[in-house]
């Protein structure tokens, strides 16, 4: 594999080289935890950030459930770099390892990752076949079981949005539900990342109506973008998904959201089109940079809210 850069696109292989020296080299903060296999049978794991060994509160994040959205897991990669490099020198960083565990999932959409790099760099699904079709790919945002298959969904298995044979009918919607489930009690909060509309959505997505703690979720993606365009300026939107970008149902914040994680966010990520999905290597630093800090301010107030 090739060598791991933080502001490069890093191919499969290299993030799971990465993945195995984080834990190695700091033992004492970072755990892999194997969730399952993809489709293809790639092993799925998620890097456990923190110091104790303690079933606190904790932060489910993932990455990369769409294919070619790339700068989503350059930013899961750059934030754990940012944990465990800050946690020696930096207050804040060693206050949230200290009291909170990051569950941070770096590639959902493996199979469909390692497709973009070899064969179809627009690719967003995942790989599985469809059955009495020739296409392939369920669209993992719209496979997990709350209102699957409904609103801003499709069950064509050519369309970019199916919606699979049924809800959780995909290996890696089951692995990340499955641990989502068993860890349910500690999880107090679910962060999706994807790219790019530069927007912080929450639930709902599959409805109009408003979620119970929607004024909350509001203001908490106000504080985190006022921190993220406090370094460049960049211009975020924030507000419920359905109003905000687009209805869609089986998407992964509304299902940990109707589990009981009652702080679920998705980020879309920069930019606003220029150069969408192919957002250039030159771009990765500024975003990883600004992100963080929402993600620290989500992580902060998700640590003052929990007992
Ligand atoms: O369509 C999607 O899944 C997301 N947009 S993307 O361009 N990254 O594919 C939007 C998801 C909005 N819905 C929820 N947040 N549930
Ligand atoms: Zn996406």
């Amino acid at each position: 594999s090739q060598k791991h850069k933080y502001n490069k696109y890093n191919d499969w292989d290299t993030i799971t080289d990465w993945a195995s020296k984080m834990a190695s080299e700091h033992s004492d903060l970072v755990r892999l935890i194997d969730i399952g296999n993809t489709y293809e049978g790639r092993p799925m794991t998620v890097l456990r950030v923190g110091q104790s060994n303690a079933e606190g509160p904790a932060i489910f994040m993932d990455c990369g459930i769409h294919a070619r959205e790339w700068i989503s897991p350059a930013f899961c990669q750059w934030f754990v770099r940012e944990l465990v490099s800050g946690y020696s020198k930096n207050e804040e960083i060693k206050k949230l390892l200290t009291n909170l565990t990051f569950y941070i999932l770096p590639v959902l959409n493996i199979d469909g990752y390692v497709y973009t790099w070899t064969e179809d760099r627009m690719w967003r699904k995942n790989r599985s076949p469809a059955e009495d079709s020739d296409c392939f790919g369920t669209d993992l945002n719209r496979n997990f079981n709350v209102s699957w298959c409904d609103i801003g969904s499709s069950d064509e298995p050519c369309t970019e949005i199916y919606c699979g044979k049924s809800a959780q009918s995909e290996e890696e919607t089951k692995n990340v539900a499955n641990f989502i489930l068993s860890h349910l009690k500690s999880i107090k909060a679910y962060i999706s990342i994807h790219a790019f509309s530069q927007m912080i959505l929450y639930p709902y997505s599959y409805t109009y109506e408003l979620a119970p703690n929607s004024k909350e979720l509001g203001e908490i993606s106000k504080g985190a973008i006022s921190e993220l365009s406090s370094l460049y300026k960049t211009k975020y939107v924030y507000g419920p998904s359905a109003s905000t970008i687009y209805p869609t149902s089986g998407s992964s914040d509304d299902w940990a959201y109707s589990q009981g994680i009652q702080y679920s966010f998705t980020f879309e990520l920069r930019d606003t089109g220029k150069r969408g999905f192919l957002l250039p290597e030159s771009q990765i630093r500024a975003t990883c940079k600004e992100t963080t800090l929402a993600i620290k301010y989500i992580a902060n107030y998700v640590l003052s809210h929990s007992s």
